[in-house]
């Protein structure tokens, strides 16, 4: 088959042709497939997996099993996976050898943040984030207006009009909002129409109680290691939370120390199992942060983001003296204030220290 890769359009709905006309054609030959989303799923990769899954088995009769590398980690993501009863399975290597057909969601297979073997050519993808080069794929589907990944496949799911269990359209409602923040960056009239619409077929109960978990202590500790860390240099709040029980934490609290009346950027760093994880944040909604965090990082291809959001990690090392680890986060601090043109001469300060 010949390489195909949409172009961006007003809607989603080319797309979401495309897709389900691939799935009809293709019917005979896809089964069984490997779903996978980047590691370290959030809920608009995980949504876009469950929803392409039902849309795959519901409407074409293709078995298909949902795969991720790292973890769930945050709270409000495990417990989407429980409430929603979310199939998915951490991705053993044997796997790219054991599946012939492999559909990326919300990733790409040249990105750094799957274990998608390299060299090998996908058969769907589907995402919101700008390739560099046109991906590796049979059918890629990309969007980088789309607002969350899962948007083309509601709208698949819609237009193939199928029954929407509750089940998937709590996800895919979840997954619109957090990647959209509560619809704000929803660019496109189309993108709200597909939540309403979904949100129509929601079990509200679950999507309340999956955006209000209860939280382990740990949780509270890292967010205290986070708020005291924080230094402001001018507009940009950084804090290191040193070792993490999830590599999720580092996001979650860069978001939650953007909301600092001062602070247009934060930067947040996190230890993981050898690996050091940057989240880095902005208010400013037309920023380009995965282009700051890309030229902060020795190899660019080890961070990524859309708009305002971006992360990454790199390899220190488990075994690493912590001077090794504090060297690493001070020259991507060092690096990201260059790139922000804070000046060094600005006397940071820790803003939630008395
Ligand atoms: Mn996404």
């Amino acid at each position: 088959m010949a390489n195909h890769t949409s172009e961006a359009q007003d809607t989603a709905a080319g797309h979401a042709r495309a897709l389900v006309a691939y799935l009809a054609q293709q019917r005979q030959h896809l089964a069984p497939l490997l779903i996978l989303t980047h590691d370290y799923p959030d809920p608009d990769a995980l949504a876009a997996a469950f929803g392409l899954q039902h849309l795959a088995q519901a409407g074409f009769g293709i078995e298909s099993v949902i795969a991720y590398g790292g973890e769930v980690g945050r709270t409000e993501n495990k417990a989407m996976v429980r409430l929603l009863r979310i199939p998915i399975h951490k991705v053993k290597k044997a796997w790219f050898k054991k599946y012939a057909r492999v559909a990326l969601v919300d990733t790409q297979p040249d990105f750094a943040n799957n274990p998608f073997p390299k060299s090998r050519k996908a058969t769907l993808v589907i995402d919101q984030h700008a390739a560099v080069a046109g991906p590796n794929a049979e059918l890629a589907l990309i969007d980088p207006h789309c607002g969350a990944t899962c948007v083309i496949v509601a709208q698949a799911l819609l237009q193939h009009g199928l029954p929407l269990p509750p089940r998937v359209a709590t996800a895919l409602a979840y997954g619109i909002l957090t990647d959209t923040l509560d619809l704000f960056r929803a660019q496109r009239p189309d993108v709200v129409q597909t939540y309403l619409r979904v949100l129509h077929h929601c079990d509200m109960r679950a999507l309340a109680r999956i955006q209000n978990p209860v939280r382990s202590r740990r949780f509270f500790i890292t967010l205290g290691k986070g708020i005291r860390d924080a230094t402001l240099h001018r507009r940009l709040l950084v804090s290191h939370l040193g070792p993490v029980e999830t590599p999720d934490l580092v996001s979650q609290v860069a978001e939650l120390l953007l909301a600092y009346r001062r602070a247009v950027w934060c930067c947040v760093t996190g230890r993981y199992k050898g690996r050091l994880h940057v989240s880095l944040r902005t208010t400013r909604t037309d920023a380009q942060a995965g282009e700051v965090l890309r030229d902060a990082f020795d190899n660019r291809k080890q961070a990524g983001g859309h708009g305002p959001i971006a992360g990454g990690s790199c390899r220190v090392g488990a075994e690493a003296p912590e001077e090794a680890w504090q060297g690493k986060e001070q020259s991507l601090q060092l690096r990201v204030l260059k790139r922000l043109r804070v000046s060094a001469k600005v006397e940071p300060r820790k803003p939630f220290v008395r």
